[in-house]
């Protein structure tokens, strides 16, 4: 019985080390994110970034973790740097949308009516947008709580005053700092087209966007967080067919009616689509586990 206890407060131990917290730097080089939550499973329509003057956006496969009271979240792939927008919606707290109801900000009421699928009921959106605004490169982000309505919006963010790099928001909406790390150079990952994506090369790609939101911001989440992320144009009205739950090969970009045709709004059908279009993180009980490691604790004293 002792050494069993003993034995749990090393596991607690190590699991402590083995979840450090990311650093958030767009990569998820060095961060122990553990295996990807979701991988893109159709080639991207919204343009493939070659190195060869391709430049487009995919998302290749999305990364989570919880660490000292944080979201730790990380899109591998490229967002545009023409102000098209990548769209991050949270299910974390109880209640939510299931029909999406925009909090006023950008033009994302042109989401209004987006039915998510079962069991996701939306409580935060993130919207990210990267570009150069009359000789400026810049990366906005807004955040919104969905429930109550509100959003905070923080222009030209990154501390290197770029497309690229890292910083923090301000608060608002958001009490805590969302710290943000953009890094935009991955030239491989999956190609253009409407095939189905190749698994492997969207895994091999370590770069792209990177959050850390406090989970006080997202209604302190006791289970599971539910996140869906997709790439959209500049107006929220036309989506591309980069999603995360990922949607089927042969899929093109849905548009605003969900088949590519353009009609202003874009009230997409999730449960129209086959899967789920979102994926889910757990939320580790760290209260049990340092009750654990309280225990071995007292044990090694007595031994001693
Ligand atoms: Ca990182
Ligand atoms: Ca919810
Ligand atoms: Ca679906």
């Amino acid at each position: 019985m002792r050494k069993f206890l003993l034995g749990a407060a090393s596991i607690a131990a190590l699991s402590v080390a083995a979840n450090a917290a990311p650093v958030v730097d767009g990569s998820i080089s060095g961060d122990g994110y553990g295996a990807a939550l979701a991988v893109q499973t159709v080639q991207t329509q919204f343009g493939d970034q070659d190195g060869l003057g391709g430049n487009g956006s995919e998302l290749d496969a999305g990364y989570a973790t919880v660490s000292g009271g944080r979201l730790y979240l990380t899109l591998t792939g490229n967002l545009e740097g023409n102000f098209n927008k990548l769209e991050i919606l949270i299910d974390s707290a109880a209640g939510g949308q299931s029909s999406y109801l925009s909090a006023g900000n950008d033009n994302t009421a042109n989401m209004n009516g987006m039915t998510f699928d079962a069991g996701f009921t939306a409580d935060y959106h993130l919207v990210a947008r990267r570009g150069n605004d009359f000789g400026n490169d810049k990366f906005d982000l807004d955040w919104a709580d969905l429930q109550a309505g509100t959003f905070s919006s923080y222009q030209d963010m990154l501390s290197a005053s770029g497309q690229d790099g890292t910083g923090s928001t301000g608060t608002g909406v958001n009490g805590s700092p969302i710290e943000v790390g953009s890094d935009n150079s991955n030239i491989a990952g999956i190609i253009g087209g409407t095939g189905a994506a190749n698994t492997a090369n969207a895994l091999a790609v370590t770069t792209g966007l990177e959050f850390s939101i406090a989970l006080s911001d997202l209604g302190l989440p006791a289970g599971d967080i539910n996140i869906m992320a997709f790439v959209n144009n500049g107006d929220h009205n036309y989506v591309s067919n980069q999603v995360l739950g990922g949607l089927a090969a042969g899929t093109g970009n849905l548009g605003g009616d969900g088949a590519g045709g353009f009609t202003g709004t874009a009230p997409i059908d999730w449960t129209s689509f086959a899967g789920d279009q979102y994926f889910t993180v757990t939320v580790p009980e760290p209260t049990s586990l340092a009750l654990i490691g309280l225990a071995g604790l007292g044990l090694l004293r007595r031994r001693g």
